[in-house]
């Protein structure tokens, strides 16, 4: 294995896939393929030396939302991650993907796709747009409010303590809520720009054209694809589509500093998204919320160990409930429920307290919309 870390990034990814490494996974082959393009080695993100296997003294003083929240308050965390997904905006009526009955895949057999995940699949588009525009038309935002859980994640960012939210999400809802666009990242895209496919350099396009060529139907998409040479499409991330730049360079340098993971409302199985949670050093507390246990270790490598007894376990906890209640519980162990619920009244205008140990050293000028991280 130690050849395989000195050969280029592309070259070791072929060895590896000859060896058998994606036999079950060619997605997580094509999302390494993609970053080896850009230089990033499959063994820097596959081999992380994380001591998760080594059991360590426990970090929590207990497994839940208190014993996280006395780590944040006691530890003085000010560099914390968000990793979320799809469950964290069901609340406002946008269905996630796997909810059996509400979810998305569960809703699109009236497009007659071969398999659910097609709709999000390039190849896919390129041969059948129809079904992508329709539903786009229907997820477009704008038609949706931000959720309690995202004024929690701008609480986190107005108390100071806030490094990045990765969101998986496509429906700008954390920015809506009042999120500084620069800490944010849109892991798989969003609607907030379009570009015609199969351009190189990419050729971008305004994103309200798009939405008013989806609006008007099939007749619409059909002649603004003439217009531009080729079908356009919002920069969301489809499968088989490279991730945003700005993933592959902040992911490194900000969960390297990370000093807390809360995880939020995510399946964990898109890759190589759900790979984030081992990128923390081993001593870090990590925090799921979400509806069902996900990303454990015994599916995901260095995932979450919160189902272990004893010394199996300690850094991890987990939430079993709905993200809104869970951030709100959250806060309430922070002594914060009243900021998060004025900037819930206030739709994200009210003005919070950074937290006590933000203002050291900063006189009364502690109180701010904006994080200086
Ligand atoms: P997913 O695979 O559908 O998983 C959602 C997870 O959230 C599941 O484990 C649910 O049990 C859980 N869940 C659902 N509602 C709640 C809730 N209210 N509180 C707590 N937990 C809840 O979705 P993922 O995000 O894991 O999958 C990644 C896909 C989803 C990304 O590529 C996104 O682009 C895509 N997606 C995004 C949106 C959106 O932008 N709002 C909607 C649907 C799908």
């Amino acid at each position: 294995m130690s050849a395989l870390m000195d050969m280029p990034p592309q070259e070791a990814l072929q060895e590896m896939r000859k060896a058998g490494a994606f036999d079950d996974n060619e997605e997580a082959y094509e999302q390494l393929a993609i970053l080896a393009e850009k230089g990033v080695h499959p063994l820097k993100l596959l081999r992380r030396r994380t001591p998760q296997e080594k059991p360590m003294d426990p970090v929590l003083s207990s497994f839940d939302v208190e014993g996280v929240a006395r780590y944040i308050q006691e530890h003085e965390c000010k560099r914390v991650i968000v990793m979320c997904g799809a469950g964290i905006s069901t609340s406002a009526g946008i269905p996630d993907f796997r909810t059996p009955g509400t979810g998305l895949y569960d809703n699109l057999q009236r497009f007659d796709l071969p398999n659910p995940e097609a709709v999000f699949d390039i190849e896919f588009f390129k041969r059948k747009p129809a079904a992508f525009y329709e539903l786009a038309k229907e997820m477009w935002p704008g038609n949706y409010d931000p959720t309690p859980t995202h004024y929690f994640l701008k609480l986190l960012n107005d108390k100071g303590i806030l490094l990045r939210v990765y969101s998986q999400n496509i429906d700008s809802l954390e920015c809506r809520a009042g999120l500084p666009r620069e800490r944010l990242v849109a892991a798989h895209g969003n609607f907030d720009a379009a570009h015609v496919i199969d351009t190189d350099p990419e050729v971008e396009v305004d994103i309200d054209e798009l939405k008013d060529a989806i609006e008007k139907g099939e007749e619409g998409w059909q002649a603004l694809r003439e217009e531009k040479g080729n079908l356009v499409k919002p920069k969301i991330t489809f499968f088989g589509e490279e991730l945003p730049s700005r993933f592959a360079e902040l992911v490194e340098p900000d969960f390297r500093s990370c000093d807390l993971l809360l995880v939020l409302g995510t399946s964990l199985v898109v890759s190589p998204f759900c790979n984030l949670v081992s990128f923390c050093t081993g001593a870090v507390p990590r925090l799921l919320i979400n509806r069902e246990p996900a990303g454990t270790h015994d599916r995901l490598r260095y995932g979450f160990r919160f189902q272990e007894e004893g010394s199996g376990n300690w850094r991890d906890a987990f939430y079993s409930g709905d993200c809104d209640s869970g951030s709100r519980s959250l806060a309430k162990a922070l002594g914060w429920d009243s900021d998060l619920e004025s900037l819930v009244a206030s739709k994200g205008d009210a003005t919070v307290e950074r937290a006590a140990w933000m203002l050291e050293g900063q006189g009364n000028a502690g109180t701010t919309n904006e994080s200086s991280l």
